[in-house]
């Protein structure tokens, strides 16, 4: 036996130097029966994170640091920027009069916001004015900066496919020049593409919605009149996923988007999927159970579930949670998997 072992290695290590392993000895640890992941679930509520970014703000200016935020990190992924595998999240924080320089790259962003009003976001120098509940799309390439004319703060968070463009090795990015803006808020972007409709002839350039700005107040109304007219589903109660209003798929090709409402005393029976997600409490309050834990959220708070790790969702008052995850990316190459219930 141990001369069958010493055999072994001592073919292994010469074919080491070949640049070559034998894949029986990780066959099953590279391809498991099911999703193994580092990632962990994990709760940044509003109370802790807050103080921290305001700390950030008087140690850096949002010029210098470029984009002031502070990375939520998973804690089985530590040191690797990221929230999931295969997403990265962050609180980005811009004061009063403060502006975050342009640049571009190949990485697709979103921003909900958490906290302000009447800071903006430009896309290639069109502004859009942001408020609390908004949700906003950066496409991939497109230069982006962002500004703060009001006069409170502004915090929402970012998503990003960073690990996900990381894996392929497909990265740019350029900084731009001073950008000169073409004037307006956001609303001729809702007037184009914001009502099931489009101007007669546009063509997509890309895969990304057109429609860039989801405002908060249409995103509940929509979701509020939905709940209205059906039973919740066990698990998710009352869900709406945001859609490129031009062809009715994902508003962006690797990151999926949700908005979903829990009626008060909801009680959602088990649920997981392929995709791990990140939550942010729009309002109200309630609990996750998962993997032992209780976290126990409120208004502002993120969290996240992990890929193939049972939850629910409960809720102690009306609650609207926004989430998102990368089940595009998944769905457009047949992977994705969920189990309801
Ligand atoms: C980025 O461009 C922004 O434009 C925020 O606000 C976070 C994280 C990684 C890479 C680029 C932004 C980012 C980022």
């Amino acid at each position: 036996m141990d001369d069958v072992r010493a055999r072994r290695e001592a073919f292994y290590r010469r074919i080491d130097d070949s640049h070559c392993a034998p894949l029986w000895e990780v066959l099953h640890g590279l391809i498991t029966p099911t999703p193994s992941t580092p990632c962990q679930p994990c709760h940044w509520p509003w109370a802790t994170m807050w103080p921290y970014l305001q700390d950030s703000g008087r140690i850096i200016s949002a010029e210098e640091a470029e984009r002031r935020v502070l990375v939520l990190e998973n804690p089985g992924l530590r040191g690797r920027s990221r929230i999931t595998h295969s997403l990265y999240a962050g609180l980005q924080l811009i004061l009063p009069g403060e502006a975050a320089p342009p640049h571009r790259h190949s990485q697709s962003a979103m921003r909900f916001v958490l906290q302000g009003k009447g800071a903006f976001t430009a896309v290639d120098g069109r502004r859009i004015t942001m408020n609390e509940g908004d949700f906003v799309i950066t496409p991939a390439w497109a230069f982006h900066d962002h500004g703060n004319p009001s006069s409170e703060p502004m915090v929402w968070l970012d998503g990003l496919d960073v690990p996900i463009v990381e894996l392929f090795d497909a990265q740019f990015m350029e900084k731009g020049d001073t950008v000169s803006y073409r004037g307006g808020d956001g609303q001729e972007n809702l007037a184009e593409f914001g009502a099931t409709m489009k101007p007669v002839g546009f063509q997509p350039a890309s895969k990304t919605s057109p429609l860039c700005w989801y405002p908060y107040a249409r995103s509940r109304e929509a979701l509020l009149a939905f709940a209205r007219s059906q039973a919740p589903h066990p698990c998710w109660g009352h869900k709406l996923q945001y859609v490129n209003p031009v062809t009715g798929g994902w508003a962006m090709p690797t990151i999926g988007t949700f908005l979903q409402y829990l009626p008060q005393g909801f009680d959602g029976t088990p649920y997981r999927s392929t995709d791990a997600t990140v939550y942010a409490v729009r309002e109200g309050s309630g609990v996750c159970r998962i993997g032992g834990l209780e976290l126990r959220f409120g208004p502002r708070d993120v969290f996240v579930c992990p890929s193939w790790m049972p939850y629910t969702l409960h809720a102690d008052t009306d609650a609207i949670l926004f989430s998102f995850s990368d089940r595009p990316a998944q769905q457009s190459l047949d992977i994705w998997r969920e189990q309801a219930g």
